[in-house]
Parts: structure tokens; sequence; C-alpha cells
């Protein structure tokens, strides 16, 4: 049995879900509370997801979705040549490494509390979304022709993307190739299962969110 622990609305745990989905995974969801101790006894890091396989715990998403393409070799998301392989696994680690200046950034827009440098964590993602950007391919997928577990990693990082787009901020549509992808995957029925998923998982973390916050300003 396999077992993921940690919420939809997380972009990490998405791409794990987004990958089970292509390659058909007998893969159930379970939302998580990262600061307890049983979660912290799965990963000490307190971070989801975590994949739960016959007793085994693995944390750390990327680790998982390798995991389960040597689990499951078939139908292989990570390409079929070196360069291909190399291709689909720079964008998640670009992603990772270079473009997590986009999570502040859309938490200081809705926490008045959150303390952030929004110029330095727009200059560090216009950076990264610069090298994604030379990385991307031109049309179709992001790394090779077919889906791969770049397709998994960019589609829920998008889901946020497009919600900073949609705030007003047009960072994201000086970058051409990343713009003509996000439109593609719009129309994409694995992209918008997981979009959608994500979606619902998001609104019900800002009500709970939100409901803590007036409790707190009432307190
Ligand atoms: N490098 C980790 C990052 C995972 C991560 O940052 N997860 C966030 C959720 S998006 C988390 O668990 N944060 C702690 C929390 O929600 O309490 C991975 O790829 O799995």
């Amino acid at each position: 049995m396999m077992v993921l622990h940690g919420s939809a609305g997380s972009p990490y745990v998405a791409r794990v879900r987004m990958q089970g989905y292509a390659k058909g995974l007998d893969l159930e969801t379970r939302p998580a509370a990262p600061g307890t101790p049983e979660f912290l006894a799965m990963n000490p890091i307190g971070r989801m997801p975590v994949l739960e396989h016959d007793g085994f715990f693995l944390p750390e998403s990327l680790i998982i979705c390798e995991y389960l393409e040597d689990l499951h070799p078939t139908p292989s998301l990570l390409g079929d040549t070196p360069r291909e392989r190399a291709l689909v696994r720079l964008i998640p680690r670009t992603l990772d490494l270079y473009c997590g200046g986009l999570f502040p950034l859309l938490r200081a827009g809705v926490d008045a509390g959150f303390a952030v440098d929004a110029a330095a964590e727009r200059a560090g993602l216009t950076k990264g979304l610069t090298a994604l950007e030379q990385f991307l391919r031109s049309d179709g997928y992001a790394a090779r022709e077919g889906l791969s577990l770049a397709d998994c990693v960019l589609v829920p990082w998008l889901y946020y993307g497009r919600m900073l787009a949609a705030r007003g901020d047009a960072l994201l549509t000086q970058f051409p190739k990343l713009t003509r992808y996000a439109e593609a995957m719009a129309a994409d029925p694995l992209a918008r299962r997981v979009w959608g998923e994500m979606d619902e998982s998001f609104r019900a973390f800002m009500t709970r969110w939100q409901a803590e916050q007036e409790a707190a300003r009432k307190a």
C-alpha cells in the first residue's frame, strides 16, 4: 500500500499526485499535520509530503518521484536518453532552488504580519525564471515531447504562478515560453485536474487560516 502524507494544495504534494495519475498508481493522499510528533517521526524536517510504502517512510518530493519511477519504470516520466533525462531533472531543480520566491511574494499579499524583502524575492525569482525560460521547450510539454516529471513539478508551481498573475502582477508575462506553456496546460485535462484539486485544498486552507486570524484578533 502506498500513502502520501500531505495536503493536495501543497505544490510538493501535488507533483507526486500528478505523477501518480500519469502512471496510473494506486496512491492514497492522507491529510497530515507537519508539526505533530507523529509527523516528525516520519520526517524530522517536518515538511510534507512523506510517502509511506509498506512500512518504509520517504520524505522529499523529488526523491519520492524518483523512487516511484524506479518502482514503476513504465510509462517513464524521465525520458529515454541521457540528455532528455537531464533536462527533465533540470526543470524541477531550477524551480526548487531558484523560483521559491513566488511563495513569500504571494504570502506578503495576504498576510500583513509577514515580513519579507519583496524586492529581493522578486529579483531572485526573476533570475530563476530567466533560467527556466532558457530550459523550457517552445512547444508541447516542458522538457521533452511527452509528459515528464518536469511537467508534474511545473504544473503545480503554475497554480501559484497563475495566482500571482490573477492578483495583477505581470512578472510571469515577461517570459514568453512560460506564458505559452501555461496557456497550453490550461487546456490539458491532467493539469486541470491537479489545479482543481489544489484549488479546493487551498481554499479550505485559507478559510481555516482566516478564521484563526480572526480568532487571534478577538482574543
Ligand atoms: N523540499 C521539500 C519541501 C516541502 C515543503 O516545503 N512542504 C511545505 C508545504 S508546501 C511544508 O510541509 N511546510 C510545513 C508546514 O506546512 O507546516 C520537498 O520537496 O518535499
